[in-house]
C-alpha cells in the first residue's frame, strides 16, 4: 500500500476520508502510518552500542522530522494538498514534547538524529516528564509557571512492557519503559529514545507547578528540574537521577544478556555517554549491579575496571549551578546501597591523589559528581574549543594535570535536517538550486556557495527569502500571541534560557539607550525590532526580574507611538522548539552576547548562522570558531576577551560602580530602570533590585561591555542598509556553517570516544 492508501485506510476506520476529515484527524492518521512504516526497522549494525544518558531530550515536534527522515515528507505534503489540507496546519495539532530546558537537552536531540542518520547504533536514555519544565505565561509583566502537559493517549511513545524495580532507602518503585523511534535520514535505520516513568504518575497540580515533592511514588516524573530551592526539591532531583540510572543499568545489562555480551568485557560492547552530571550516579550503580550478580564473581577491582571503561563524561558548563555536589546524607537517604561504593571510589582516589581539590567527597561530606566522572570515566570532553581550553587550564586544571589523555574537545553541532531543511524550506531549495543536493548529506559542501558571493541574483534571492520568513513570523506571532511586528524592520533576536551570564539585561540596556535617543529626536536609519524568548528557572529571582524589565520595556515602547515607529520590543511567551523553528529563519541579527568564558558553546548561534543571520557576539563558546570560519568582516564582535575576564575574577578587579560613575550613557540607561516611566508600569521592588545589582555587583559584567556592545550594534544596524553587501555577508555565514553539523560532531565522538 502506498502512503495515500494507508492514510485512507486509517481514516476509514473512523468513517472519514482524506477530504472529509479534520486536520486533527489527519495528525493522528499520519502518526499511525508513520509509526507503522518504522516497525520492523532497527539499528543498522550490532557493533558496540552507545547509551546516551541524559536528564533532558528537547526533541521538538516529531511529525515533520520523521516524515522527512523517512523520505515521506514531499509525498505527504502533496497528498494532503490534493485533499485540501496543509501539512503545516496539521502539525499544529501535535503537542511539543516537554522533555528539556535548553541547550543541553536540544543538543541531545540533535545527537540522536545524527547518530541514527550516520547509521550508528545508539539509544538515548532518560525520563518521561509529564508536565515538562513548565509552560510560561505572562501576567502583570511577570513570568508565571503552569504545568505543560503534552502526553496524549495516542502519541509517539510506545509502552514496551518492560518493567524494572528501583530500590530506594524508604521504598521500592517500579519503573516503566516507554520507547520512541528515532529514524535516520533516508537510511532505513531506526534507533530509540528510551524513557523511564513511574507506574502511577500523579495528575497535574491544580494551581501552578507546586506539588507534593515528598510523594516520589507518584510525582517523581511530574516535572523536569523541580524547583530545587528547598530541601525537598533537591532530594527529588536525587530521586530522579537515581531512578534514571538504576533503570538504565538494568536495561543495559538486560540487553547485554539478550545479545550474549560477556559482562566482564562489557566495555567492548557498550559505551555510556554521561550528559553533564545529572546521570553521574550511573558509574557507582553499574559497579553495584555488576557486583550484585554473584554468579559473575567479579571483584571490586574488576567491576571498577568495567565501569571505568564503559563510561565517558561530557561537561556542558563551568558555572557552579551545573557542577553538582550532593551532601552524602542525601544520597544515603535516597540510595543507601550506593554510598558504600561511592566511599570506596573516593578512598581509592584519595590514596592515589592527596590533593583535596580532586577529592570526590570533600571535607563537608559532599559528593562532587563531576570529580567521580573524571576519576572513573575514560573520557572527559568540553563542547567547544575555548570551553575545553578553559576546563584544561583553569576550571579542571588539577584533573588535567593528572589525566591529560582523558581530556578532549567535541565542538557542538546541530542537525541541518531540522534546523535548515525543515524549518527553512525556501532557503534549502535555493541552496540546492545553486550547488545541488550534496550538502544535505554533507553540509560541509555548503562552502560551494562561496563562489556566488558576488552573484547579484542569488544575493537578492537570499534577501527575498529572509523577507518572506519575516512576514511569516509576523503573521504567526500575530495569530498565536497577538503580537504585531513590522516585517520591514530589522529583526534582532535573542532566544535562550534566561541567565545573567547570557546578559539579556545588557541587550535591554541597549534598548533603553535607543529609546532615549529616539525620544531625543535621533532616529535610526530603519526601525528595529528587538525580540526575546526565554524561560527563567522558577526559583531564580534575578532572572525573573530581568524578564520583568523586558516586559515593562515592551509595554512602554510599544504604547508610545513616537517610539514604536522606530523600535519595538517583544518577548514571546513560552519560548520552545516550535517557536525557535519560526524565529530563527526570520532573524537578521543573532544575539550571542554572553560574558566571555561563561557560555560553554551555545548552539542557537549555529542555527542562526545556517539560516543567514549575522552574529553580534563576544568571543565566547563556539562564537570563537564561528568568527574563525567567517572572518571578522562577516561577524560583529565586541567585548572583553575571556583571558581578561578570568583575570578580573581572579583578582577581584571588576567594580561596576566605576563604570556607572564614569559614563553618562551607562548612568542614563541604568537610572532609567527605576525612573518614572518604568515605575509607572512595573513593580518598583523588582526594578530596584535589578538596578541595585547592576551598580553594586554585576557579577557577569554587563556594564563592562555595554558601551562596546552599543557601538558595534549601531554599526551593524548601519551596515544593514547596504542590502547587497549584507546579503553577501549572510551568504558567507551560510556557506561556512557546515562545520556545525551535528553529523560532524558525532563522527568525532565516534572516532575518538565511542568506536561503535
Ligand atoms: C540547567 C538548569 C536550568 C534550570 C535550573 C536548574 C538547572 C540546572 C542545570 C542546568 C544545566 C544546564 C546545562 C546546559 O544547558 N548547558 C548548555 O549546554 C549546551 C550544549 O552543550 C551549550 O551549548 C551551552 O553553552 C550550555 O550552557
Amino acid at each position: 500500500m502506498d502512503l495515500k492508501q494507508q492514510l485512507s485506510a486509517v481514516l476509514a476506520q473512523k468513517g472519514k476520508t482524506l477530504e472529509s476529515c479534520t486536520d486533527q484527524d489527519l495528525y493522528y492518521a499520519l502518526l499511525t502510518v508513520t509509526q507503522k512504516v518504522q516497525t520492523g526497522s532497527g539499528p543498522a549494525r550490532t557493533g558496540r552500542k552507545l547509551y546516551y544518558i541524559s536528564a533532558e531530550f528537547l526533541i521538538g515536534k516529531l511529525l515533520s522530522n520523521n516524515l522527512l527522515n523517512l523520505g515521506l515528507y514531499d509525498e505527504a505534503k502533496k497528498i494532503l494538498a490534493e485533499a485540501g489540507h496543509e501539512l503545516t496546519k496539521v502539525e499544529e495539532y501535535e503537542p511539543e514534547p516537554s522533555l528539556g530546558n535548553g541547550g543541553l537537552g536540544r543538543l541531545a536531540a540533535c545527537f540522536l538524529d545524527s547518530i541514527a542518520s550516520l547509521g550508528l547504533h545508539g539509544d538515548g536514555v532518560g525520563l518521561n516528564y509529564h508536565y515538562g519544565l513548565f509552560r510560561q505565561v505572562f501576567d502583570h509583566n511577570q513570568q508565571r509557571e503552569q504545568p505543560n502537559p503534552w502526553l496524549e493517549d495516542q502519541s509517539w511513545l510506545t509502552d514496551t512492557g518492560v518493567r524494572f524495580k528501583v530500590p530506594f532507602g524508604s521504598q521500592e518503585l517500579e519503573s516503566v519503559l516507554y520507547d520512541l523511534n528515532i529514524p535516520g535520514y533516508e537510511n532505513g535505520v531506526v534507533n530509540k529514545l528510551r524513557l523511564f516513568d513511574v507506574a502511577q504518575p500523579a495528575p497535574a497540580p491544580d494551581q501552578g507547578i507546586s506539588f507534593d515533592k515528598g510523594d516520589i511514588a507518584h510525582c517523581l516524573t511530574s516535572f523536569l528540574y523541580p524547583d530545587d530551592s528547598d530541601e525537598a526539591g533537591k532530594l527529588l532531583r536525587v530521586y530522579q537521577q537515581y531512578f534514571m540510572v538504576c533503570s538504565a543499568v538494568q536495561l543495559i545489562l538486560r540487553e547485554a544478556e539478550e545479545k550474549g555480551w560477556p559482562i566482564k568485557r562489557l566495555n567492548q560492547h557498550a559505551v555510556i555517554q554521561i550528559n553533564d552530571t545529572h546521570p553521574s550516579m550511573v558509574i557507582p550503580e553499574l559497579i553495584r549491579q555488576l557486583m550484585a550478580r554473584k554468579e559473575l564473581g567479579l571483584t571490586m577491582d574488576e567491576a571498577i575496571y568495567v565501569a571505568s571503561n564503559v563510561c565517558a563524561y561530557t561537561n556542558h558548563t563551568i558555572l557552579a549551578e551545573a557542577l553538582e555536589t550532593w551532601p552524602s546524607s542525601y544520597l544515603e537517604q535516597v540510595a543507601p546501597q550506593l554510598m558504600p561504593i561511592i566511599r570506596e571510589l573516593d578512598k581509592r582516589a584519595k590514596e592515589r591523589y592527596a590533593d583535596p581539590r580532586v577529592a570526590i567527597i570533600d571535607g563537608n561530606d559532599c559528593v562532587h559528581m563531576a570529580h567521580m566522572d573524571i576519576h572513573y570515566g575514560f573520557s572527559v570532553n568540553g563542547v567547544a574549543a575555548l570551553h575545553t581550553d578553559i576546563l584544561k587550564n583553569t576550571e579542571l586544571k588539577h584533573f588535567y594535570d593528572i589525566y591529560p589523555g582523558k581530556f578532549n574537545n567535541k565542538t557542538n553541532g546541530v542537525t541541518f535536517r531540522r534546523w535548515l531543511m525543515a524549518c527553512n524550506p525556501a532557503l534549502a531549495e535555493l541552496i540546492t538550486q545553486c550547488i545541488g543536493e550534496g550538502w544535505k548529506r554533507n553540509p560541509e559542501q555548503l562552502e560551494k556557495l562561496l563562489a556566488l558571493r558576488k552573484d547579484a541574483q542569488v544575493l537578492d534571492k537570499l534577501l527575498e527569502i529572509k523577507a518572506e520568513n519575516k512576514r511569516r513570523l509576523s503573521a504567526y506571532l500575530y495569530q498565536t500571541q497577538n503580537i504585531s511586528l513590522d516585517p520591514e524592520s530589522i529583526f534582532d533576536i535573542q532566544v535562550k534560557r534566561l541567565h545573567e551570564y547570557k546578559r539579556q539585561q545588557m541587550n535591554a540596556l541597549y534598548a533603553i539607550h535607543q529609546y532615549l535617543r529616539i525620544k531625543a529626536g535621533y532616529t535610526p536609519a530603519r526601525p528595529i525590532t528587538v525580540i526575546f524568548g526565554a524561560k527563567a528557572a522558577p526559583a531564580y529571582i534575578m532572572a525573573k526580574n530581568i524578564i520583568h524589565l523586558i516586559l515593562c520595556l515592551q509595554k512602554l515602547v510599544n504604547q508610545d507611538p513616537e517610539v514604536s515607529r522606530w523600535m519595538r520590543i517583544v518577548m514571546v511567551e513560552n519560548y520552545n522548539v516550535t517557536l525557535a523553528e519560526e524565529l530563527i529563519p526570520a532573524a537578521d541579527l543573532s544575539e550571542q552576547i554572553s560574558l566571555a568564558s561563561k557560555e560553554a558553546s551555545g548552539t542557537s548561534n549555529m542555527k542562526f548562522m545556517a539560516n543567514g543571520a549575522l552574529t553580534i557576539g563576544t568571543l565566547d563558546g563556539a562564537n570563537v570558531e564561528i568568527a574563525d570560519l567567517v572572518g571578522e568582516d562577516n561577524i560583529y564582535l565586541f567585548g572583553a576577551l575571556s583571558d581578561k575576564v578570568i583575570d578580573l575574577y581572579a583578582r577581584n578587579g571588576y567594580h561596576p560602580d566605576q563604570f556607572y560613575s564614569a559614563s553618562q550613557f551607562i548612568r542614563e540607561a541604568v537610572d532609567f530602570i527605576t525612573g518614572p516611566e518604568m515605575s509607572a508600569i512595573g513593580d518598583l521592588g523588582c526594578l530596584q533590585a535589578l538596578k541595585g545589582d547592576l551598580m553594586g555587583k554585576d557579577y557577569f559584567m554587563a556594564l563592562l561591555d555595554v558601551r562596546d556592545y552599543a557601538k558595534v550594534k549601531d554599526q551593524a544596524l548601519w551596515d544593514y542598509e547596504d542590502r547587497r553587501d549584507w546579503s553577501a555577508k549572510t551568504l558567507v555565514n551560510i556557506a561556512k556553517s557546515g562545520f556545525f553539523s551535528s553529523d560532524r560532531t558525532i563522527m568525532e565522538y565516534n572516532r575518538d570516544i565511542w568506536h561503535l
